[in-house]
């Protein structure tokens, strides 16, 4: 903030000719056209046509669209990236500024950022199922109270025959897919884990920090199946998890919330660590069970995620919702 004086801002709009200026954005217009042709061949997601925008928020800066891809049903998810402190001096020095107004000591632009400080963070699913197109869809949630008796009658065969493929769980664990973006490791089958980033975190800042912990064995749907001898499990994910993460990006334990999902969208045992200070989609009260709660009502009774109550969110399309209206539950 020092440099404010200094600061020579390549404004280019401020003092240019319109002779320049159409010299200018012809120039611009060709490279676009360029950077379109090569792109053709190298841009993944080149003919995608849209079906529908399933949701966005000028608030969240996201948006999620239903479409093809070659004639495969997908969902794409574009999100603008939050500004970066140690971008500042190159965006304040390298940008092209267009003047929206100016009225006494106020005056808003465009900015046109370098073209690297632009980027919108996407994530394809192709080929997406029903159930994504569903997951990303706006729509009524309600809550549902579901006895530990509820679980094993309607939700248990419910998620039996419909959830999610965890296909990209089973890579990981393989070392099939992500394996270089693996920050901790422990292999013991029993109560060992891989911690690495959320694909939701583009780890380019620590704000919005988000990894996973994915546990190796398999036979740990979710909390419900949690009884006091996987207590080992959970505190060696706990205590190993937070120290990693300590190592890794500095970030201590009291600025971490360590917590998982019920329901969670993959019915294999995996543990959510996210930035205190970033309010992650899903870590309400509704939907996030914080891990040292999990570990202390574990510790006092064995049985008391086979029995309590547990309530969640569910959307007006989730089939599990009209399971629990058909039983009377709702
Ligand atoms: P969840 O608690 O089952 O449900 O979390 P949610 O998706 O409703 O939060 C699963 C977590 O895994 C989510 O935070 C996803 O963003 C993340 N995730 C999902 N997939 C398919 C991948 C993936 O392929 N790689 C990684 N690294 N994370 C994923």
């Amino acid at each position: 903030m020092a440099e404010t004086g200094k600061r020579e801002v390549d404004f280019a709009d401020r003092n240019e000719t319109d002779a320049a200026k159409a010299k200018r954005l012809k120039n611009e217009a060709n490279s676009d056209e360029e950077n379109r042709d090569q792109s053709a061949s190298a841009n993944p997601l080149f003919g995608f046509k849209t079906t529908t925008v399933l949701r966005d928020s000028a608030r969240e800066k996201n948006m999620f669209i239903h479409g093809k891809l070659n004639d495969q049903e997908a969902v794409i998810i574009l999100e603008k990236t939050p500004i970066r402190e140690d971008t500042l001096l190159e965006i304040f020095n390298g940008s092209r500024l267009k003047l929206d107004m100016r009225n006494d000591i106020y005056s808003t632009y465009q900015l046109q950022p370098p073209a690297h400080l632009n980027e919108i963070k996407t994530t394809v699913v192709c080929p997406a199922t029903e159930k994504h197109v569903k997951k990303y869809l706006r729509q009524e949630t309600y809550l549902v109270q579901e006895s530990g008796e509820d679980y094993r009658s309607i939700t248990l065969p419910y998620i039996q025959s419909q959830s999610f493929s965890v296909q990209w769980v089973y890579n990981i664990l393989e070392k099939k897919a992500e394996a270089e973006r693996i920050v901790y490791e422990d292999p013991d089958q029993d109560v060992g884990f891989v911690l690495l980033p959320d694909f939701k975190w583009d780890q380019k800042q620590l704000d919005d920090l988000h990894l996973i912990a994915i546990v190796h064995r398999r036979d740990i749907k979710s909390l419900r199946d949690l009884t006091a001898l996987h207590l080992p499990l959970l505190t060696n994910i706990r205590k190993k998890g937070e120290e990693s993460i300590l190592k890794r990006y500095g970030v201590a334990v009291s600025k971490l919330r360590v917590y998982l999902h019920y329901q969670p969208s993959y019915y294999h045992f995996h543990i959510h660590f996210t930035a205190l200070s970033y309010e992650a989609p899903g870590c309400g009260v509704e939907h996030a069970h914080l891990l040292s709660d999990v570990i202390q009502n574990l510790q006092a009774d064995s049985q008391y995620y086979h029995s309590r109550s547990l309530s969640f969110p569910l959307r007006a399309d989730q089939g599990l919702l009209s399971k629990f209206k058909d039983a009377g539950k709702l």
